[in-house]
C-alpha cells in the first residue's frame, strides 16, 4: 500500500514490568491496523532488565512504614532513560496515575500530532517521587480509581491517539465526527432492523434528507450533553441555532415525559407508539 500519509508514524515506547500485557492489547482491531501500517509503533521496556543485583529486584518498601511496596528509583530511572533514547528527541515521559491531570480528547490529539512519546506504567503503591521530579514530564490519570497497575491506562491512551492518526480509521470522518470532536457526546446510533421490539429508527434517520438528519443529529448531541454532562456544556458557547435546537430537544423531551412514554419500555409497544418521535 503506498504511505499517502506522509508524516512518519508515531512512536510509543511503555516502560513496565509486563510487556505482554500492553503488547498483547495493541493486537487487535484499530491498533493492530496502525501498527501494521507503519502508523503506530510501540516498543516496550522492562525496568527488571536493567537491574543489576542477583534477584533483579525493582522495588522495595516505602520509607515511614505503610502498606505495599514502591518503584525503586533504580533501575526506573536506567530504563525511563533508555526508553526516551529510542525516540526521536522531545518526546514527554508520561506517568499515568491517580495523581494525574484527567487524560482527554484535547491529550489525544496533542499526543497523536507528537513524534513520539514514553508513558510510564507504575506497578505496586507507585513509584519513587523522585523519579517524578527527575525523569518524568506530566503526570496522566485516566480516571479517579485506582488500578493494579498503568498498563491498561497506557493502553487506553495509545487506543485514543492511534484511531487519530491518518490513514488508521478507514474513514477519516469517524475521527472526527465522534465524541467530544467538538466538546459534545455522539448522537444515538441505529442500523438494521428498521424495528425492533417495537422500536422504531427515528423517522428522519430513514428519510435521506441529509440536512434534516445533520440537525436531528445535531440537537440530540447537544440534549444528551446537557442531561448527562452539563460540565462539557459549561465550557461551551452556545449559538443561536445551537440554544433553539437545545430549547427544541428539551421541549419534546418534556412532551415525552408528560405522555410518560419516555420511560423505558418493557415489552412491544402499541402501533399508536411506535408514531416517530424526535
Ligand atoms: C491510574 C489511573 C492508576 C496507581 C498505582 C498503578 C495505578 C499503580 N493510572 N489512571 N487511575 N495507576 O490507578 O492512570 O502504580
Amino acid at each position: 500500500m503506498t504511505d499517502s500519509h506522509a508524516r512518519p508514524g508515531l512512536a510509543v515506547e511503555v516502560v513496565t514490568l509486563f510487556p505482554e500485557l500492553v503488547l498483547g492489547n495493541l493486537r487487535h482491531g484499530v491498533l493492530g491496523r496502525a501498527i501494521e501500517r507503519g502508523r503506530l509503533a510501540v516498543g516496550t521496556v522492562d525496568p527488571r532488565a536493567y537491574a543489576t543485583d542477583v534477584h533483579r529486584t525493582v522495588d522495595d518498601r516505602p520509607y515511614g512504614g505503610g502498606p505495599g511496596m514502591l518503584l525503586a528509583v533504580e533501575p526506573l530511572a536506567t530504563a525511563i532513560d533508555a526508553a526516551r533514547a529510542r525516540l526521536p528527541a522531545g518526546g514527554p515521559v508520561i506517568y499515568l496515575s491517580a495523581q494525574g491531570r484527567q487524560f482527554g480528547q484535547a491529550d489525544a490529539v496533542r499526543l497523536a500530532g507528537s513524534a513520539g512519546y514514553v508513558l510510564l506504567a507504575g506497578r505496586y503503591e507507585g513509584v519513587d517521587e523522585r523519579v517524578l521530579e527527575t525523569c518524568v514530564d506530566e503526570e496522566l490519570s485516566i480516571g479517579d480509581y485506582v488500578l493494579s497497575g498503568g498498563e491498561l491506562a497506557a493502553c487506553v491512551v495509545i487506543d485514543a491517539c492511534a484511531r487519530l492518526l491518518p490513514g488508521v480509521l478507514d474513514n477519516e470522518r469517524s475521527a472526527v465526527e465522534e465524541s467530544f470532536g467538538d466538546g459534545l457526546l455522539d448522537w444515538p446510533h441505529y442500523t438494521r432492523p428498521e424495528e425492533w421490539r417495537g422500536l422504531k429508527v427515528p423517522q428522519v434517520l430513514r428519510g435521506g434528507n441529509h440536512a434534516a438528519i445533520d440537525r436531528w443529529r445535531r440537537m440530540q448531541a447537544l440534549g444528551r450533553t446537557a442531561e448527562r454532562r452539563p460540565d462539557l456544556m459549561a465550557r461551551r458557547t452556545m449559538d443561536e441555532s445551537d440554544v433553539r435546537l437545545l430549547a427544541e430537544y428539551r421541549a419534546a423531551r418534556a412532551a415525552d415525559e408528560a405522555t410518560n412514554l419516555g420511560a423505558r419500555r418493557r415489552g412491544p409497544k402499541t402501533d399508536a407508539e411506535t408514531e416517530d418521535k424526535p
